[in-house]
Parts: structure tokens; C-alpha cells; sequence
């Protein structure tokens, strides 16, 4: 999964509590959750999307806006 425009904290993998893992784009293993932390500091529109195609194609993606 891919955020753009952000870097969020990875906060819990397939259960797991992380802290410190900053980053834009994680791999969701099948049938397996991720937590994430998002700080709302670049106001307008943001993709989120899958990066399978498709996924993609069947529509697994979204866009996010905020204002500030
Ligand atoms: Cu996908």
C-alpha cells in the first residue's frame, strides 16, 4: 500500500507493535493487517492505493484530502 505525499509510522505488523518505522509504501502479506500512524501535515489531495495492479484495476484505491 502506498501513501502519497506522507510518511506514516508503521505502529503494528500482522499484529506485531513496531514503533520508529517511518515510511510511504508497505507490503500487506495476504490475509495479514498493518497499523499505521498518519500525521495530517501536507493538507489537499493524497492517493492511497494498492500497488498490484490488480487490485488497482478492481478498486483498491482512494483519495484523501484534508484541509488545513
Ligand atoms: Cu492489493
Amino acid at each position: 500500500m502506498h501513501l502519497h505525499r506522507h510518511t506514516f509510522e508503521l505502529v503494528r505488523f500482522d499484529g506485531r507493535p513496531t514503533a520508529g518505522v517511518m515510511k510511504d509504501v508497505v507490503v500487506v502479506p495476504p490475509w495479514k493487517q498493518v497499523e499505521i500512524d498518519v500525521t495530517a501535515s501536507q493538507p489537499g489531495l493524497a492517493p492511497f492505493h494498492c500497488h498490484q495492479q490488480f487490485h488497482m484495476d478492481n478498486g483498491f484505491m482512494a483519495m484523501m484530502r484534508y484541509e488545513p
